[in-house]
């Protein structure tokens, strides 16, 4: 663990993040007290024992209840200011950043309420932190393709401000599939397209949402693993895969780190980030990340350039650029 070979310096790119993931304890209960939110805890340390997930499910109960204290503009641009300054300091240079607006109009929150408070935070990222920034909308799979499709037509007005549709939330028995209209929908608006694909369910879903959906990256998109046929198709297509590996391992998706299948990834010729999901709750940020999987898995000062040089190639930036600046 020398502090010489620590990757935190190494710029990077982080392109799967959930911000209502990044919502650490201290932040969760003074949210709470400051919107007269009792949670379910005693204190941040009770919190922190609630952290053992058994697989997704388990740890989306929590990641939504905790969400009751997001309330108001500035609790959402105080949620994102913290992740930007965590993730500047961990040497993340751009962060496209998810969130999950139905998890809030469900709550009686508003889209303009997220979106703007959010906003408030990626507009001053740049200048305060050196972060450039992107927004994707995630719809959550469990939900209809009609709530989804009423979600699209609520973030109309803010369409200037996303540049990205995904696809989160339980995965296994809810197939890309069901999402077909609501992805064709958003590529006519100009949105670009990616989904979480291939973490609980199976390869299948990983080819469903490439061929129905369109997205051009896969979230995830772990279990690719169990079909060579599949693999070989994401590396000539260049697919970039989001990885999560502590994620991974917290919601024993795989036994232990030492366990992933990355290096086997990686040399199959797959084009493969690392990223932290929902860092608040998984034990570590990008530069964690990093630093884990150089730890557990010895990829070599190459590979883990390679990592770091994939996250900016399959990031979208240049054509949102163009259209920012017309
Ligand atoms: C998520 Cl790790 C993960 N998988 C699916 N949906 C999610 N939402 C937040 N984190
Ligand atoms: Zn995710």
């Amino acid at each position: 663990k020398s502090p010489y070979h620590s990757l935190m310096p190494l710029p990077k790119a982080e392109l799967h993040l959930h911000i209502e993931g990044t919502l650490e304890p201290e932040l969760a209960f003074e949210l709470a007290a400051r919107n007269g939110v009792v949670l379910p805890h005693a204190d941040t340390d009770a919190l922190r024992e609630a952290y053992r997930f058994a697989d997704l499910q388990s740890f989306l109960n929590l990641y939504y209840e905790l969400m009751a204290v997001l309330r108001t503009e500035r609790d959402f641009a105080d949620l994102a200011d913290a992740y930007l300054a965590r993730a500047a300091a961990q040497g993340v240079r751009h962060a496209e950043i998810f969130f999950d607006p139905q998890a809030h109009l469900a709550r009686g929150v508003a889209m303009g309420t997220v979106v703007e408070g959010l906003w408030a935070a990626l507009g001053r990222a740049e200048e305060r932190h050196g972060v450039s920034t992107r927004l994707i909308m995630c719809f959550l799979r469990d939900e209809s393709a009609a709530s989804a499709m009423e979600t699209l037509a609520a973030a109309g007005p803010y369409l200037d401000r996303i540049t990205g549709v995904g696809l989160d939330s339980a995965e296994v028995g809810h197939p890309p599939v069901k999402f077909r209209e609501v992805y064709e929908a958003a590529a006519a608006l100009g949105l670009r397209r990616v989904a979480h694909a291939g973490e609980e369910g199976p390869p299948e879903y990983i080819t469903e949402a490439l061929d129905v959906l369109g997205v051009e990256r896969i979230d995830h998109g772990l279990r690719c693993a169990e079909d060579p046929a599949l693999v070989e198709r994401l590396v000539r297509e260049r697919v970039p895969l989001t990885l999560c590996p502590l994620s991974n391992v917290r919601l024993r998706t795989v036994d232990t780190l030492a366990d992933h299948p990355l290096p086997a990834l990686l040399d199959a010729g797959l084009m493969c980030t690392v990223n932290s999901d929902d860092p608040a709750y998984f034990g570590g940020y990008a530069g964690d990340n990093f630093d884990a999987v150089r730890e557990a898995l010895g990829l070599d000062r190459e590979k883990l350039r390679q990592l770091a040089r994939n996250s900016f190639l399959a990031a979208f930036l240049e054509d949102d650029e163009e259209r920012r600046t017309r």
